[in-house]
């Protein structure tokens, strides 16, 4: 096992790492910028480096100073964790160039997923289903149109550099075609450098269900079963649940088989998420997340696994040592994801936190760097806490993450508590009743 280990992230999820480390006899190294000086996840590490001023360009995603702050340090491997450069396939590369283990997949791999065509076009090699489209990029406007007439309208056109629902349109007919697909060009060149787009049936009213995986490098790879994540807003994630209310055992094996099939051909390795976008009893890939996602303990909840222990182990050539079968799940979990944020505008609101009580008992897990004290800064990501309760039931779930949230005292700065508070008491949330679009809509008739 890795002795010690540098941790290239902020916040919850270098916390989240850190414990894992711990527990495992792994000793830890922060890196931080000059505005997380007094950051939970620098206190907590065993040894700690400044990497640069606040602008995460110049400290979080600065590759010259991570590397460096691992030289320096002597560990053994690197965790990117979330965000920041955990997808960059040229940060994984070089991290191994210098000798270290990058903890996550090949940068092969984080390529071929980084790239939505060729993931696309990857996922459909490999049996996985998607969306009715284009084959590969489209290259001009008659070649376009053609395949939406085929396709039916109404068709959507992404970015295949595209990210966080950024670079796409939805084009309802013919006459809409040029127009918007210069505009989603123009987008995708101005925000990703690249003008590839590709073509696709659009789902009018489909939920968001991902696929957990994880693999081992050799061929080895389970599931740990679904999350569904509909509840989005502007392509924020606002609250997700396992399993999914929508899908019955039948549909759960069948699309963990068909994943865990697929990336056992490429020898997946790490944790993982595929995306799909589901419908009328169908899955269809949109997506694959090559890196650990903020829901993920929901899936450790439900499935009794440290994903990030897991991550480690696999990352130091261990096989897996165990198959699908030993993967049991149980309950229900839901994690709402706190962010400092106004509950309605969502307008950031960083600041001193005055209060802070944290909920607990039994089946309520709390993955925050936060403290009373602490300044919430405002360059990065406003998530401050993570609430995941965990229950036999999804009834007994939503009780105790309602008790859960009436606990949770957080003073000083906005949050969206209250927007949890009221979204749970909701009858179509209640009955699991929704859509990639229900929060939005809901949120526009407050
Ligand atoms: C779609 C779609 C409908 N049809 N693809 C949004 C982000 C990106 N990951 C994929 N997205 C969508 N792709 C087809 N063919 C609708 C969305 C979408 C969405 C997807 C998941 C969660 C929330 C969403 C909100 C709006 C649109």
């Amino acid at each position: 096992m890795f002795e010690k280990i540098l941790i290239a992230n902020r916040g919850e999820i270098a916390l989240r790492i850190h414990r894992a480390c711990k527990e495992m006899g792994i000793r830890t190294v922060a890196v931080h910028s000059t505005a997380d000086q007094d950051a939970m996840h620098v206190r907590l590490a065993d040894e700690s480096v400044c990497i640069g001023p606040p602008a995460s360009s110049e400290s979080y995603l600065n590759i010259t100073a991570i590397l460096s702050a691992a030289t320096i340090t002597g560990v053994d491997a690197i965790h990117p964790g979330i965000g920041f450069l955990s997808e960059n396939a040229k940060f994984a590369e070089m991290v191994e160039e210098h000798g270290f283990v990058f903890i996550g997949p090949t940068p092969e791999h984080i390529s071929m997923m980084g790239d939505k065509i060729t993931a696309r076009n990857e996922a459909m090699k490999l049996g996985i289903p998607c969306v009715p489209g284009s084959d590969g990029a489209v290259d001009n406007d008659v070649e376009a149109i053609d395949l939406a007439a085929d396709i039916g309208y109404p068709v959507i056109i992404k970015a295949t550099a595209g990210g966080g629902g950024k670079g796409m349109q939805v084009a309802h007919s013919a006459e809409e075609m040029a127009g918007k697909l210069s505009l989603c060009r123009s987008e995708a060149k101005a925000a990703f450098g690249n003008d590839a787009v590709y073509i696709e049936k659009y789902l009018g009213q489909p939920r968001h269900i991902e696929v957990q995986v994880l693999g081992d490098g050799q061929g080895n790879v389970v599931h740990l079963g679904e999350r569904d994540c509909s509840l989005q807003r502007r392509h924020q994630k606002v609250l997700e649940e396992a399993p999914s209310p929508a899908l019955n055992a039948e549909a759960r094996a069948r699309i963990g088989k068909t994943v865990t099939d697929a990336l056992s051909k490429i020898k997946y390795r790490s944790a993982g998420t595929i995306e799909f976008l589901y419908e009328n009893g169908e899955f269809y890939f949109i997506e694959m997340n090559t890196r650990l996602q903020v829901e993920h303990p929901i899936s450790e909840m439900v499935c009794d696994i440290d994903l990030v222990r897991e991550q480690l182990r696999v990352a130091t050539g261990a096989p897996l040592g165990y198959g699908q079968d030993a993967i049991r799940m149980n309950g229900h979990s839901i994690e709402c994801r706190i962010n400092a944020e106004h509950p309605k505008t969502f307008i950031p609101s960083p600041g001193r936190i005055t209060d802070y009580h944290a909920p607990g008992g039994l089946g309520v897990r709390v993955d925050s760097a936060i403290y009373s004290g602490y300044a919430v800064p405002p360059y990065y990501d406003s998530l401050i806490a993570k609430l995941i309760v965990h229950g036999s039931t999804r009834n007994e779930c939503l009780m105790r993450l309602r008790r859960a949230l009436e606990e949770f005292v957080v003073g000083g700065v906005n949050t969206t508590i209250p927007l949890h508070q009221k979204l749970i008491s909701e009858p179509d949330f209640l009955n699991g009743d929704y859509d990639i679009h229900w929060l939005e809509k809901w949120m526009g008739e407050e």
